[in-house]
């Protein structure tokens, strides 16, 4: 029996990121990004992993997309490499990068699988990174260049198309947590960052939509949901200074033309924000066709007297997974309803969500990851019930297709439904594959589903 039915035509799928998969790193004129620099620096990621072979899926894609069949998703999110669109400084563009996702997008729509396209998933050329990175303005000039090259091929074809992936990342990790690449801790390079990342965002939409793309623009954000540890006056002040940092610096923005009220006051100890210019904002808020939010995690906050800012603290979870973060579905509610009732109208799309684990295969060759299961039937019920509640929900994708390289963790981590073994490079479909699959193909949750994951 099919419960908690979605509308048709929703889009059920998977994500990946090309860094994180693709391997052949300086295969068909690819050069260096920004994560291949911070990869093969001593200490960055764990156990020194890299993704110079990854997944292999350059050579093995079309294999790949058998996995997509049979899951039987009709819609799959993935990233353009621009190192290997503009390898060099110049802006010379490469077709053989091209040829390799024009092949992937005519593949993917021979099987009726919907392409969604996105275009920076943190692989930043590091020609670029030489010249300042995200914290030069011109940068947001090139990606725009890099985006009109990628339209220019495929502008007919691919229906949805996302600028950014997590400008959060991209700008407070890569460059005040030094966590990603390019392994800053400068936090008032990370605000001008982040402000050259929406940008590029900006530029990239009119660029698409000068080139005539038929198909919907948008961005994909990581979005969180903190709450007050209690009702202290501290706490609840605390628990609105983080939604700053980590959702209202971009929703506000992309959505309203302007920076929060309160960002000026909280990052004044850091930057008086020199860098925004006559007409960035409305730049910056271009009209959107769809929204993307990728949703991981909800924290507690208390007050706390630590940091350059008056302070937050996330509480610790009680539960936490092994990345540390606890599993709150009805964070993905709060996150979907209160996007849909504060700042925009637009159908939104979970263009993300997901859990690891430490997988393995078992002596009978399965992979049991029944956690995952579970995580995505409370994640599933959550977005259904953000649907009941009038949020226009056009899409599902979890995080993530297969096992890949996960940035500063390496392959320790595991967020696939299908397991990688990576001595072999075989993909082994885990039992939530198998569980997933049934939900693509009804279009709902099947009941009974906990459990009963095995095909
Ligand atoms: O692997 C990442 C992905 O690249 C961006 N969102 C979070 C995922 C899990 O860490």
């Amino acid at each position: 029996m099919t419960t908690n039915r979605f509308p048709d035509g929703f889009l059920w799928g998977t994500a990946t990121a090309a860094y994180q998969i693709e391997g052949a790193v300086d295969e068909d004129g690819r050069t260096p990004s920004i994560w291949d620099t911070f990869s093969h620096t001593p200490g960055a990621v764990l156990r020194s992993d890299n993704g110079d072979v990854a997944c292999d899926h350059y050579h093995r894609w079309r294999d790949d997309l058998d996995l997509l069949d049979d899951l039987g998703v009709n819609a799959y999110r993935f990233s353009i490499a621009w190192p290997r669109v503009i390898p060099e400084a110049g802006g010379n563009v490469n077709p053989k990068g091209l040829d390799f996702y024009e092949g992937l997008v005519d593949e993917l729509l021979s099987r009726d699988i919907t392409p969604v396209v996105t275009l920076y998933h943190w692989d930043l050329p590091q020609y670029l990174q030489d010249l300042g990175g995200w914290a030069n303005r011109d940068t947001a000039d090139r990606f725009g260049d890099y985006v009109a090259a990628v339209a220019e091929r495929l502008a007919d074809r691919v229906p949805y198309w996302l600028t950014l992936n997590e400008p959060y990342c991209s700008s407070f990790v890569g460059h005040a947590q030094g966590l990603h690449a390019p392994g800053l801790r400068d936090e008032a390079v990370a605000v001008r960052a982040l402000h050259h990342l929406l940008l590029a965002h900006g530029t990239a939409v009119q660029r698409l939509r000068d080139q005539g793309v038929g198909g919907k623009v948008g961005i994909t954000c990581n979005l969180t949901a903190p709450y007050p540890a209690s009702d202290a006056d501290d706490d609840v002040a605390a628990a609105h200074r983080l939604d700053l940092v980590e959702n209202r610096m971009f929703l506000d923005p992309l959505f309203r033309g302007s920076y929060p009220p309160d960002a000026a006051e909280y990052f004044r100890t850091v930057t008086d924000f020199d860098f925004v210019q006559a007409g960035d904002l409305a730049t910056i808020a271009q009209p959107l066709d769809f929204f993307g939010i990728n949703y991981y995690e909800q924290h507690a906050v208390q007050a706390s007297a630590e940091g350059a800012h008056p302070g937050w603290h996330r509480v610790p979870d009680p539960d936490p997974t092994i990345v540390g973060i606890g599993v709150h579905p009805e964070g993905l509610h709060t996150v979907l309803t209160r996007v849909a009732r504060d700042y925009t109208s637009v159908p939104l799309m979970v263009t993300e969500t997901g859990i690891a684990l430490h997988d393995y295969v078992d002596p009978d060759g399965r992979v049991n990851d029944a956690e995952r299961v579970s995580f995505y039937e409370s994640h599933i019920r959550a977005a259904h019930r953000a649907i009941d509640d009038g949020v226009p929900l056009i899409g599902f994708f979890p995080w993530s297709l297969m096992d890949d390289f996960e940035w500063s963790w390496g392959y320790g981590y595991r967020y696939g439904m299908h397991y990688v073994d990576y001595a072999t490079q075989a993909r082994i479909p885990k039992d939530s594959a198998h569980w997933f699959a049934k939900v693509a193909r009804a279009n709902g949750l099947v009941e009974p589903s906990l459990g009963g994951a095995r095909p």
